[in-house]
C-alpha cells in the first residue's frame, strides 16, 4: 500500500520528488484512510448482495446485466473552450441580460441533469452518470446558455434516497464544466424545501449556493406572489448570481371560464418583477398546459410591456409542447428549455435536439452543434435503461393533463406515493379528484410546494371515497391532512385573491390564517448555534454546506451523514452496482479520489450464517481478498 502512494503521487510521478521525497510527504502513509473507505464502501456492496438497496423495495429490477452508456470518444485532455459561462462571468448579469436580448439566435438550456429526470425517473439520477459525462458537455456544447443541474427536488433526493452530498455532485459537476452557466430552480421562500424557512436561512443557502457554482438561479413561488420572492431574489442578486424571476403559467389564457389567469395577471406580474431586480422572465409551464396559441400571445405582450428577456420553460406531458415553444421563439422568446433527446418527452421537457434541428438555417439557429447533441443523447439513452424501475408507466403524451394540470416534476412523485399507499390501480381517480382540489382550494398556482399539497388531499379523498360536496359539506366532520391546513393557514403564503373563505372556516376550524409573509414572522435562526447542534447530531463537524443542509432538512441530513459514516461516499459507485447490487464474479471500478481506482470483484458468500446469524460476502479489492459480514435483513 505504501509503494502504491508512492507511485500514485503527483511528484513522484513527474519525476520531481528528491532524496527526502519519503521525509517531507506525509501524506504518503495515508493508506489506512484509503483502506478504511474501501472497508466501507465493501460493506455498503455486501449490504446490497444480501439485503438489497432499501430504494428498489416492490421495485423490479431490469434484466442483468445492463450495457454500459456509451460515453462519445474524445479527447479530453484537450483544452476546453471558452463557453457562454465565460461571457456572463466577462460581463455581468445586467449586461449579459442584455446581450440576451440582443442576440439573434435562440438560447437553449438542457435540463437533462435536474427537470428531466425529476420528471421522468422520480429524480433518481446519480452524480455518478452525470459527472462522467460532464467534460464531454464542457468540449461539445460550450454555447449552451445553461445546463439546469441542481435545486428542485434533486436536493432533498440525493441525501434522503441516493445517499449522496448535493453540494459535492455541484462542486465536481462545475469543477468539470468551467464553461457553461449552471443554472437551479430554487422555491424562492422555500429554498429547496416544501415550506418557508427564515428569511436569514433562505439568503445563506443562496450565498452557499452562489459560492459552490451556480450562477443563473430560477426563482419562482408556488402562488406566484412576488411578496415570498423578495428574500431570494435580493440574495441572488447580491451574491452576485443572475437573476431569473418565474410567472408560473397557470390554467388557460383562451378560457373565459378561467379569467383569473389572463394575459393581464401575466403581464403585472412580470412588471412587478421586473421592479423587484429581476435579470431575466422565466416562464415556468411546469404542467406543460401552455398552448401554443398562448405561448405566442404571451410572450408577445411581454416582449412589448417588459424590458427583460425571456426565458420559457415548459413540460411535454400534452405531447405537443414542442410547437408551444416553437411559437414561443416565434414571438420573440430569448431562450428555451429542452432536455437531450433520450430524456425528453411526456413529463419531461420537449426534446432539445428537435427543437435545435427545426431552428437550423432560420433566422434564429441556436447555431449548437446537432451531431454533439446526438451523441451525448446516445449515452443518456443508456443511462436511463439504468432507471427503469423508477419510470412510470406512461407511453404517450395526454390531452388530460389539460384537464389535471400536474406539473411534470410532480406526476411520477405522486404515482409513487400512490403506489407506496397502495392506491396505484385507482391512478385515474387520483388525477380526478386532482383536478377537483384545484376547483375546492380556489383554482390555485401548483407547482412544489403547493401541488404537492393538491397532491396530499387528492390521495386523501380517493382513499377516504370523498366527492368535493362531502368536502365542502359542513356537517361532514373530516380530518384534513396537516399540509392542507398549513396551506389555509397561509404558510406557504396567498393566492392573489385569497382562498375560498367557506373551506377555510371548515378547514381551520375557526382558526385564523397568519397575516401576511410568513418569513417576516418566522424568528432568524442562529447559524452557529445550528451548526453546534448538527455537529453534535452528526458527531464530527459541519462544514458551510453541509451546513445548509442541515437547515434545509434535519433529519434527512443527520441520515445521510450516519449512511456515509458507515458506508462511505457510495457515489462513487457504478448505478447499476448501486441500486441492484452485484452478482459473483462481477467486477466494477471505483473512482475514489482523483487518479486512486479501486476495482472491487465480487467472489462469492457463505452459504450459511454464523453463530451472529451473518453472511459472509467475499470480494476482491485491487487483486487482494477481503470479506465483509452482513446481518439478514427481516
Ligand atoms: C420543483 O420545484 O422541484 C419543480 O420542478 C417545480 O416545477
Ligand atoms: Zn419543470
Amino acid at each position: 500500500q505504501f509503494l502504491e502512494n508512492v507511485i500514485d503521487h503527483p511528484l513522484f510521478r513527474s519525476g520531481e520528488c528528491t532524496t527526502r521525497f519519503i521525509d517531507t510527504t506525509p501524506e504518503l502513509f495515508n493508506f489506512q484512510k484509503r483502506r478504511d473507505r474501501a472497508t466501507r464502501l465493501l460493506r455498503f456492496l455486501g449490504e446490497v448482495a444480501i439485503n438489497g438497496n432499501p430504494e428498489m423495495k416492490g421495485r423490479v429490477a431490469p434484466a442483468l446485466p445492463l450495457a454500459k452508456p456509451i460515453k462519445p470518444t474524445l479527447n479530453l485532455r484537450t483544452q476546453i473552450p471558452k463557453g457562454t459561462r465565460d461571457y456572463l462571468k466577462e460581463m455581468g448579469p445586467t449586461r449579459f441580460a442584455q446581450w440576451m436580448r440582443d442576440c439573434k439566435q435562440v438560447l437553449l438550456t438542457d435540463t437533462t441533469m435536474r427537470d428531466a429526470h425529476q420528471s421522468l425517473f422520480a429524480t433518481r439520477m446519480r452524480s455518478h452518470d452525470m459527472l462522467a459525462i460532464a467534460p464531454h458537455y464542457a468540449r461539445m456544447l460550450p454555447g449552451l446558455f445553461s445546463m439546469e443541474c441542481w435545486g428542485g427536488a434533486t436536493f432533498d433526493v440525493a441525501m434522503r434516497f441516493l445517499k449522496e452530498d448535493p453540494w459535492d455532485r455541484l462542486a465536481r459537476l462545475r469543477e468539470a464544466v468551467p464553461n457553461i452557466p449552471f443554472q437551479m430552480l430554487l422555491r424562492a421562500s422555500n429554498a429547496v424545501g416544501y415550506t418557508n424557512y427564515p428569511d436569514n436561512v433562505v439568503r445563506y443557502f443562496v450565498q452557499q449556493a452562489a459560492e459552490n457554482g451556480i450562477d443563473i438561479f430560477r426563482v419562482f413561488d408556488s402562488l406566484n406572489w412576488v411578496e415570498n420572492m423578495r428574500v431570494a431574489m435580493d440574495a441572488v442578486i447580491e451574491s452576485g448570481g443572475l437573476c431569473e424571476a418565474a410567472i408560473c403559467y397557470t390554467g388557460d389564457l383562451h378560457d373565459p371560464k378561467r379569467s383569473k389567469y389572463d394575459l393581464a395577471y401575466y403581464v403585472n406580474l412580470a412588471k412587478e418583477l421586473e421592479k423587484a431586480g429581476a435579470h431575466v422572465l422565466g416562464i415556468k409551464d411546469m404542467a406543460g398546459v401552455c398552448k401554443p396559441r398562448a405561448a405566442k400571445e404571451l410572450v408577445t405582450a411581454l416582449k412589448q410591456e417588459v424590458g427583460l428577456p425571456i426565458h420559457f420553460h415548459t413540460h411535454d406531458t400534452s405531447g405537443i409542447s414542442a410547437a408551444s415553444v416553437l411559437a414561443a421563439i416565434e414571438a420573440g422568446c430569448d431562450a428555451v428549455d429542452g432536455a437531450l433527446d433520450a430524456m425528453s418527452g411526456m413529463t419531461s421537457q420537449p426534446n432539445l435536439g428537435s427543437i435545435a434541428a427545426a431552428l437550423a438555417g432560420a433566422e434564429r439557429d441556436p447555431g449548437l452543434d446537432l451531431d454533439a447533441m446526438q451523441r451525448l443523447s446516445h449515452y443518456w439513452e443508456g443511462v436511463r435503461r439504468q432507471y427503469s424501475p423508477f419510470e412510470a408507466d406512461m407511453r404517450a403524451g395526454t390531452s388530460d393533463v389539460y384537464n389535471h394540470e400536474m406539473p411534470g416534476g410532480q406526476y411520477t412523485n405522486l404515482r409513487e406515493q400512490a403506489r407506496a399507499i397502495g392506491l396505484e390501480h385507482r391512478w385515474p381517480e387520483v388525477s380526478r379528484a386532482y383536478a377537483d382540489v384545484n376547483q375546492l382550494f380556489g383554482d390555485i398556482v401548483k407547482v412544489t410546494p403547493t401541488s404537492k399539497v393538491v397532491g396530499d388531499m387528492a390521495l386523501f379523498m380517493v382513499a377516504n371515497d370523498l366527492t368535493p360536496a362531502d368536502v365542502r359539506n359542513p356537517a361532514r366532520e373530516i380530518d384534513f391532512p396537516e399540509s392542507v391546513v398549513q396551506l389555509f393557514r397561509g404558510e406557504l403564503g396567498f393566492p392573489a385573491d385569497g382562498f375560498p373563505k367557506d373551506l377555510e372556516a371548515k378547514i381551520l376550524r375557526g382558526g385564523k390564517p397568519v397575516e401576511g409573509r410568513v418569513g417576516a414572522t418566522l424568528a432568524e435562526v442562529d447559524l452557529e448555534a445550528a451548526r453546534a447542534k448538527a455537529e453534535t447530531a452528526i458527531e464530527r463537524q459541519v462544514t458551510d454546506t453541509d451546513l445548509a443542509s442541515w437547515l434545509m432538512y434535519p433529519k434527512v441530513f443527520t441520515d445521510f451523514a450516519k449512511h456515509r459514516k458507515q458506508f462511505g461516499d457510495v457515489a462513487r459507485i457504478p448505478t447499476p452496482a448501486f441500486f441492484y447490487g452485484l452478482s459473483d464474479l462481477d467486477e466494477i471500478s471505483v473512482d475514489i479520489d482523483k487518479g486512486k481506482t479501486l476495482v472491487i470483484r465480487q467472489t462469492g458468500r457463505s452459504d450459511t450464517v454464523d453463530e451472529e446469524g451473518k453472511i459472509k460476502v467475499f470480494f476482491e479489492l485491487n487483486g487482494q481478498p477481503r470479506a465483509v459480514r452482513v446481518a439478514k435483513a427481516g
